[in-house]
């Protein structure tokens, strides 16, 4: 095997580690209207200002989802058969897994899928030390792209998690392909139990993304600082404001950082115009409700087995499966280089 060379000035390094990031933020900015990915907001102190969030009195979706939780999977997991495998996408720190870890009875397979690899290392750490008995398989890996199942994994009671209404973050092609992929993992007898918050009356909805403390307002504006701290970027954040509106037509909240003067702001090599008023687009949280997510979860190739709700109907916890014969597991991806069982002893699972 070739080493790769230990020259090259750290400098250099990391300014090539972040060019496609900065691509993709001048290509947002420069676009009409202007757009960041929201996977931007959740820097390290953008993660605590969610954690924050989550926190607040009127944000209701993580409380509540934690209660229907703590209710309904301990039933839900006895259901399952022995030694189960969890698969969670995106699993970030786990602490809602915690909700199912602790409801486990005898042995299971955890299998954290997670692009942050510190996040991901000391959130195993974390579990092994709460949950000696459970088998954890971490997998540090981007979900968007086509990654590995541990070998074997397949026999166990298959459960993949994915809560948070985190789908709602997504459009809904990418949320029929997510769920696509979701159903793959969980093969032809497996659950995917998905999180989503409910579609409801606007003035429930809305503050919670325009809390009275302004936390979610300091975490919107916080990408701004990450702009100017990791990409050398010149924001006046001071002269910008968070507005967090509910579209209707297409039942989602909106998040908006507006200018409040017009402004030019320097960004690696472009020059950034403001009109006053003007907005980047930062977020879109789309809420439904049974039957659109039904729907949704239909063109994935899911039917919903249960829903859990709780007796507000604010949040929604999904439980699908596979539907008839479409559920069974994609085939490894042809071309030879990827050979169902490889050398690190993991099949694929890959999906289009
Ligand atoms: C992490 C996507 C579930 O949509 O409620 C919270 C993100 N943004 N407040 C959500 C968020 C502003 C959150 N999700």
């Amino acid at each position: 095997m070739k080493l790769p060379s230990v020259a090259p000035a750290a400098r250099r390094d990391i300014q090539q580690a972040d060019a496609p990031l900065l691509a993709e933020i001048l290509a947002g900015l420069t676009a009409q209207p202007k757009r960041l990915h929201p996977k931007f907001l959740y820097d390290a102190q953008g993660s605590k200002l969610f954690e924050r969030i989550c926190e607040l009195p009127e944000y209701y979706l993580t409380r509540t989802e934690t209660r229907i939780l703590r209710e309904r999977v301990p039933a839900f997991l006895r259901s399952l058969g022995a030694k189960p495998a969890i698969v969670e996408l995106g699993s970030g720190s786990s602490l809602k897994t915690r909700i199912l870890l602790d409801a486990l009875q005898g042995d299971a397979t955890y299998v954290p899928v997670e692009i942050s690899r510190s996040h991901l290392l000391m959130a195993t750490r974390e579990l092994s030390q709460s949950y000696p008995r459970l088998e954890i398989l971490p997998i540090c890996a981007d979900f968007t792209q086509p990654f590995r199942l541990p070998h074997g994994i397949d026999r166990q009671p298959m459960l993949v998690f994915f809560p948070g209404s985190t789908l709602g973050n997504f459009y809904r092609d990418e949320a029929v392909e997510l769920l696509r992929l979701m159903r793959a993992i969980a093969g032809a007898n497996g659950f995917v139990v998905v999180g989503a918050d409910l579609r409801k009356d606007p003035r429930i909805i809305e503050p919670a993304y325009n809390d009275s403390a302004g936390v979610t307002a300091a975490f919107n504006l916080n990408v701004l600082t990450r702009l100017n701290t990791e990409f050398g970027a010149d924001f006046d954040v001071s002269a910008f404001e968070h507005r967090a509106p509910w579209i209707a037509a297409q039942s989602r909240i909106e998040m908006h950082l507006v200018s409040t003067r017009a402004q030019t702001v320097q960004l690696g090599e472009e020059v950034l115009q403001f009109a006053r008023g003007e907005s980047i687009w930062t977020e879109s949280c789309h809420k439904y409700d049974c039957a659109q997510f039904a729907t949704l979860a239909a063109q994935a190739g899911l039917t919903v087995d249960d829903v859990w709700i709780d007796e507000r109907q604010l949040f929604s916890v999904q439980v699908l499966r596979g539907t008839g014969q479409n559920a069974s597991r994609p085939l490894p991806a042809e071309g030879g280089r990827e050979t169902p069982e490889d050398a690190d002893g993991r099949h694929a699972c890959g999906y289009s």
